[in-house]
């Protein structure tokens, strides 16, 4: 079992590019669950900077449901189980320009990016290196504000391979990257997701942007990148929110939240507990960020509930519908959760 990556690691360490120079403002970003077969865009004046899209079977299959090229789409292999429709759109009030760069697909304007990557997930902590890093210099090369969120996917996360589970892998190339990018893990780590697909590719989307950033951590839980080394060699290296503000607006991202109280997973084997805490969890968080309460968000929250087994939809559902805002959109999809005894992770994002 490596402690170590067994791939050089470059010294990117640098300001979080913060160019001089005038600037215009940051673009508005906007964030909808649309259907897998309409139009993307919701309204004139909407620019689509990328889509996360569930329910494919494949990322090798056919031409797919997303209908603009050059879009940055994440395409995943996790089925739609219910809830708000499958695609969630990110967009802009502002036309953006599309780029492709080492693999990476990406729109950009004004200091705003959103971009996806996906390569080959044979060796999870390789990819994840190579990949975060390639994103910490395109995100440079264009003077954007830091990654700060950014969603995770790749196959049989919780096999083991070598003598180390693949997700522990994958933590490893990504805490390496990020610390040879200067990312500081107290303050830079972008809110995340890292959730097991049914096959493909590795895919990593982001978001990075120019603002002010707050990191919040959860008084219920031990911040992840502090996770005692039982849970692997590296730490996961993610904040379990980032307030993302700008003059025109004030944003909550939620990373995926589970069940784990402390460092410890809670309610192993009892999806109804494990809801409970999670939404709990979710509701410390929203107090450490000031937001109103988990159940009178309505629609200024949007949540995504992955679920390790599709056959604990209806009772999962039945009760998350008591205890989120009924007028949240939720997207239900099929994933496997990056601990092998958790059942459910809902990750969010909220205006404030
Ligand atoms: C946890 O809290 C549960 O490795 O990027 C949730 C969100 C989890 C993101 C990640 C992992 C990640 O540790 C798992």
């Amino acid at each position: 079992m490596p402690a170590r990556p067994s791939f050089a690691i470059p010294d990117l360490r640098g300001p979080i590019a913060r160019p001089a120079g005038r600037r215009s403002a940051t673009p508005s970003l906007g964030q909808a669950y649309r259907p897998v077969d309409g139009p993307l865009l919701q309204a004139p004046g909407q620019y689509v900077l990328g889509v996360l899209q569930h329910g494919v079977d494949s990322d090798h299959e056919g031409p797919g449901p997303v209908p603009v090229v050059e879009v940055p789409a994440c395409r995943v292999a996790m089925p739609v189980l219910a809830g708000a429709p499958g695609r969630e759109v990110w967009f802009t009030d502002q036309p953006v320009h599309y780029g492709q760069r080492h693999g990476l697909r990406y729109a950009y304007r004004d200091g705003l990016m959103f971009g996806v990557v996906s390569c080959p997930a044979g060796e999870p902590d390789r990819a994840a290196h190579d990949a975060y890093l390639d994103i910490v210099r395109l995100t440079r090369e264009h003077g954007t504000g830091p990654i700060f969120r950014v969603w995770n996917f790749f196959p049989d996360i919780n096999g083991e391979q070598a003598g180390l589970e693949r997700y522990r892998r994958f933590c490893l190339g990504r805490y390496e990257a990020l610390s040879a990018a200067g990312y500081r893990l107290d303050a830079d780590l972008p809110a995340a997701s890292a959730v097991g697909t049914h096959g493909g590719d590795l895919w990593i989307a982001f978001l990075a942007g120019r603002g002010i950033f707050a990191q919040i951590e959860n008084p219920r839980q031990v911040s992840a990148f502090r996770y005692p080394p039982a849970y692997g060699p590296r730490s996961p290296s993610f904040s379990r929110a980032i307030r993302f503000t700008t003059p025109r607006q004030d944003r909550l991202f939620i990373s995926g939240t589970a069940s784990i109280l402390g460092h410890r997973s809670h309610g192993t084997g009892d999806p109804a507990l494990q809801c409970r805490t999670t939404a709990d969890n979710l509701q410390a968080l929203l107090a450490a960020a000031g937001a109103d309460r988990l159940d009178r968000l309505g629609e200024r929250a949007r949540w995504k509930i992955y679920l390790r087994h599709p056959r604990q939809l209806e009772p999962i559902r039945e009760q998350l519908s008591t205890l989120l805002d009924p007028a949240s959109p939720c997207l239900y999809v099929a994933g496997d959760i990056c601990r092998a005894d958790l059942l459910l992770e809902i990750e969010g994002v909220v205006d404030l």
